[in-house]
């Protein structure tokens, strides 16, 4: 073989490529109409444009946690007033199931206030994660960190996505977290996907970080082999009495900027414009579906805090020839 034609054969990549904090925060830098573009591109290479996926959440074990993280309302050592629940009546959990389900809602998302839940605690989840499975809805769970042996038992109770998010760059974590570390957060990760659970982990944005450390949070998702399944993008909800309330909020296009380099860093994953949505005009969100978002959380409420009503998202989708799969 000539030298030329050596030098244009394909070579495999020994590892996937990486992505480094320079490139997305190129993407970040990028004209906003370029970075759309390139966004939908990506998006339609990978998915419908008209599709949007929807999961419903039910908090089923609420506050007095004994975590510090500076944005929950469930933190025990803030006042914030949300009140303390212990682990739901599974009757419950599978009525609101049915109900999410009848609604549309295609996943259903248990989330429970635990540093990591404890054996008879899982015990009761795995019930949840049956009952839910039973209706024939997709289910998804994010109880805390993980210790061994414990995604195998969601795993055989069925359960399709366990939500762990590594919620800020690394750099920051300390700023907002103390009682755990970011690098417990990737351990739990491991375990979910070791005991082949599908992933769904992301971030908030708007708590005070810079954009150097919203593209790290980005590379450190994007980087993980595979990246997740499922990347859930928070806007910070301010809660009264935490120490995150009074952060100021960052600029909307800011936050279409990180969809699209979410999108683009991540091509294959769903990405799910999160908690923020009730202080988003339906335009501001129409273009977070522009930039690649194609998941919603749905339903009246997240965990502790208030969502769009599922009658305004249907509108929404109406005006914008969304259908829901
Ligand atoms: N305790 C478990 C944990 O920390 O993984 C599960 C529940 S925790 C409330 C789930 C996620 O909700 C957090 O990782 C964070 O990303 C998100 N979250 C909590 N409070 C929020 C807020 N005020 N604004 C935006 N996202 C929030
Ligand atoms: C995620 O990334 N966001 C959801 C879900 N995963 C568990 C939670 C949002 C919580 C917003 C504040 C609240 O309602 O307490
Ligand atoms: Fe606890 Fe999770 Fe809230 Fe942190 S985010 S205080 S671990 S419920």
């Amino acid at each position: 073989m000539n030298a030329i034609l050596q030098a244009a054969a394909p070579i495999a990549p020994a590892t996937p490529a990486k992505w480094t904090v320079a490139e997305v925060e190129a993407l970040y830098q990028m004209p906003f109409m370029d970075l759309m573009f390139r966004a939908q591109q990506v998006h339609r290479e990978h998915f419908d444009a008209s599709e949007i996926q929807r999961s419903t959440l039910l908090s089923v074990k609420t506050g007095g946690c004994s975590e510090d993280c500076g944005y929950c309302s469930q933190a025990a050592r803030y006042d914030t007033g949300t009140g303390r629940e212990p682990l739901m009546p599974l009757a419950e959990v599978v009525a609101a199931a049915r109900v999410a389900m009848d609604k549309g809602a295609s996943r259903f998302c248990m989330g429970a206030a635990w540093r990591e839940p404890k054996d008879k605690d899982l015990e009761k989840v795995t019930e949840m994660i049956r009952a839910v499975k039973d209706l024939g809805m997709q289910t998804c769970v994010t109880l805390g960190m993980l210790k061994d042996g414990q995604a195998e038992q969601l795993k055989e109770a069925g359960l399709d996505y366990y939500n762990h998010n590594l919620d800020t760059d690394a750099e920051f974590y300390g700023e907002v977290i103390t009682t755990h570390k970011h690098a417990d957060r990737i351990d739990t990760l491991g375990q979910v996907r070791e005991a082949g659970i599908k992933v769904c982990s992301g971030g908030i944005v708007g708590m005070g970080e810079s954009r150097r450390n919203r593209a790290a949070l980005i590379v450190q998702l994007a980087n993980l082999n595979p990246p997740p399944e499922s990347v859930p993008i928070n806007n910070l909800v301010p809660v009264p009495g935490t120490p995150m309330a009074g952060v100021a909020p960052i600029d909307h296009f800011e936050f279409v900027r990180t969809i699209a380099a979410a999108r683009i860093a991540m091509p294959a994953s769903f990405v799910r414009l999160s908690a923020g949505r009730q202080a988003m005009p339906e335009e501001v969100q129409a273009l977070c579906f522009l930039a690649g978002a194609n998941s919603i959380f749905y339903g009246d409420r997240l965990l502790t805090t208030g969502n769009p009503e599922a009658d305004s998202d249907e509108a929404l989708f109406e005006k914008l020839g969304l259908r829901p799969i």
